[in-house]
């Protein structure tokens, strides 16, 4: 059990939400001095930068930007008389990876995982009429008990330094907005809503977690704001007859008012977006509202210039314009779920998401993407270290279900990202997990991970879990690229035939293919990171999708260019961008677009001849 809720704020008859977002006071804090030098009662600095955004990319010394270890912040804020009676809360939208909250001195709230809200409960400290204050230290180490999963390293000066399992730079920071809520002292913590289409009608069935001895009153408006049911209890189902369904790329959305009341008094309001739509698994499709749909879209970051993780609203403008210009209609919030705006936007603009949990890096390498591919395997789930961690991603599975799981645009999660499963110890951790994830969804959608390269037809012993599996696959890129593209081919089509003879009999998606590409170079013949070999890849891809008739889906890796630590490996980042950092198209933006607008975004049927693999 959560110990708040974390619904999104809002401002209405019964609540307040003020965003303290701006320019906050700023410390680095190497010596780990700040406790015993009274930080928590306000910061010694001038230093000020913006919140939300990730700290690193603002400064000209590279010892911020690769700074690894305890960090502060502190705003100061003022509480209106008129508060008086309420319960006050601060509502973090992230802090990563792990923070402690201050509010004038007193410790209100500890949060680990990078990536979900939280609330610190700030009734007894915080001071009507006064001006407030407000420190967060915040740590972004990492280390194989937490997820993303790495390690911090001391270098030989004494300077720490993070070595992440994964590949996107390990940004860090107060990432989204800050909320100052103030709730009534009886109210609504949580709504669950689940679906069933019949006919010419759909049932919602509802929850509503609230305070006890209270009753419930429910209105659901359509998008005119007409009323199309109403209910009254903290459970029950609302019939809704003829109602309008939420597509994909055709949205609609209804308004669940939720009202609360203490005998005939109105004690809370709780308005919820909602769209009415089932998702479902039937043999190998996809069903939305019964329908099969194919997936096109994009594995993501949050990730731009200047804010680096942290949420922009330019750059979620920008990117749903891209996608809708592509002709997708999909996106994996790889590897961690998102700002809840992103899914705001997506139940607008009616795509679907696979909602990911920031489980990465459970393949012990520092060069995973490389190792894996090439077949290396570790034990990873043998690990002194494995109970802890199992413990951070079932709280991470917690949050995000519990944050999540009312958005229409919400189709599936994903538990894990390219984890290590041709161990036996990798079960009982997958099957935890995977249970977790059915017992808390009230919609009973499909559970998914993202398999990397070694997991194959023949080693993986994670896969049968999956309701639809997800193949991030690099043929032609970290497998046999460049010349050698013939031989990658063959090599995929023998591993899809692997995968048909296993006989899963369930829908697969390319959740990553792709490959590495500068915007700047151009080379005919081809060579490999030339835009002339981004098209020629993706094309020879395609051409293996396009023959398995249980391939329901390709999101290529990545929609735009991001940055990565500095190695070999990476030119300032990972290039298998789309589009570039700046959200400009690559070549291969115009090859995808052709293709994704000649595939409906429902119904497709595979030609017979395809599904021959002919
Ligand atoms: N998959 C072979 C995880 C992503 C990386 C991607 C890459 C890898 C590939 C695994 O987070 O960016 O190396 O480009």
């Amino acid at each position: 059990m959560l110990p708040y809720s974390l619904l999104y704020p809002q401002t209405n008859t019964a609540r307040r939400a003020v965003k303290l977002d701006g320019m906050w006071k700023f410390s680095l804090d190497p010596q780990t001095q700040g406790e015993r030098e009274g930080w928590p009662q306000g910061l010694p600095t001038q230093e000020r930068i913006p919140v939300p955004a990730s700290f690193q990319d603002f400064f000209t010394d590279k010892d911020t930007r690769e700074y690894a270890g305890d960090f502060w912040y502190e705003i100061k804020f003022f509480l209106p008389r008129e508060w008086a009676g309420k319960r006050l809360f601060l509502r973090f939208g992230s802090v990563t990876h792990r923070a402690v909250v201050y509010c004038n001195g007193v410790e209100v709230a500890r949060h680990q995982g990078g990536f979900l809200p939280f609330c610190a409960d700030i009734t007894a400290a915080a001071r009507l009429d006064q001006e407030n204050t407000l420190v967060v230290k915040a740590n972004n180490e990492l280390t194989e008990t937490n997820i993303p999963c790495g390690r911090t390293i001391t270098l030989k000066n004494g300077k720490k330094m993070a070595k992440p399992y994964f590949d996107f730079f390990n940004y860090a920071g107060i990432h989204r907005s800050v909320h100052l809520l103030a709730l009534p002292q009886a109210s609504i913590q949580d709504v669950s809503l689940s679906f069933a289409l019949e006919e010419r009608a759909a049932q919602v069935r509802y929850t509503v977690d609230c305070a006890p001895g209270c009753t419930v009153a429910l209105s659901l408006l359509d998008a005119q704001g007409n009323l199309a049911a109403s209910g009254e209890g903290a459970e029950g189902v609302l019939t809704v007859k003829e109602p309008r369904l939420w597509g994909v790329r055709d949205p609609y959305l209804y308004r669940l008012v939720v009202t609360l009341f203490q005998g005939d008094q109105l004690a809370d309001q709780y308005t919820l977006e909602t769209g009415i739509r089932t998702v479902e698994v039937r043999g190998a499709q996809i069903l939305l509202n019964g329908k099969p749909v194919y997936l096109k879209g994009f594995g993501k970051h949050e990730d731009s210039d200047l804010f680096g993780r942290g949420f922009n609203p330019a750059a979620l403008k920008r990117d749903f314009e891209l996608m809708k210009w592509m002709g997708a209609n999909s996106f994996r919030t790889s590897h961690y779920p998102y700002a809840e705006e992103v899914y705001q936007m997506a139940d607008r603009e009616g795509f679907l998401v696979i909602d990911e949990v920031p489980a990465v890096g459970m393949f012990e390498s520092l060069m995973n993407f490389f190792d894996a591919t090439t077949g290396k395997q570790s034990g990873f789930f043998g690990k002194e270290t494995t109970p802890q961690l199992l413990q951070a991603h079932l709280q991470a599975v917690e949050e995000m279900i519990a944050r999540d799981k009312n958005h229409p645009c919400v189709m599936a999660w994903s538990l894990f990202n390219e984890p290590e499963t041709t161990n036996e110890n990798a079960v009982p951790y997958f099957e935890q997990v995977f249970a977790r994830a059915r017992e808390l969804d009230p919609q009973q959608r499909p559970r998914t991970f993202a398999l990397i390269g070694n997991s194959t037809p023949e080693t993986c012993k994670c896969v049968q879990l999956s309701d639809f599996v997800c193949l991030n696959r690099y043929y032609g890129w970290y497998n046999q690229g460049g010349y050698e593209i013939s031989d990658a081919e063959e090599n995929f089509r023998k591993e899809m035939d692997g995968w048909k003879a296993r006989g899963l009999h369930r829908p697969f998606v390319f959740t990553e293919y792709g490959g590495d590409t500068l915007s700047s170079e151009h080379k005919l013949p081809s060579v490999m990171w030339s835009q002339e070999y981004q098209r020629e890849a993706l094309e020879m891809l395609h051409r293996v999708f396009d023959s398995y008739d249980f391939v329901q889906g390709e999101q290529v890796w990545n929609f735009a260019d991001f940055q990565t630590g500095e190695g070999i490996m990476r030119v300032n980042g990972n290039k298998k961008g789309v589009f570039t950092r700046q959200r400009q198209p690559k070549d291969a933006a115009f090859l995808l677009k052709a293709r994704w607008e000649s595939i409906p975004h429902t119904g497709w049927e595979k030609s017979p001849r395809a599904q021959q693999g002919e």
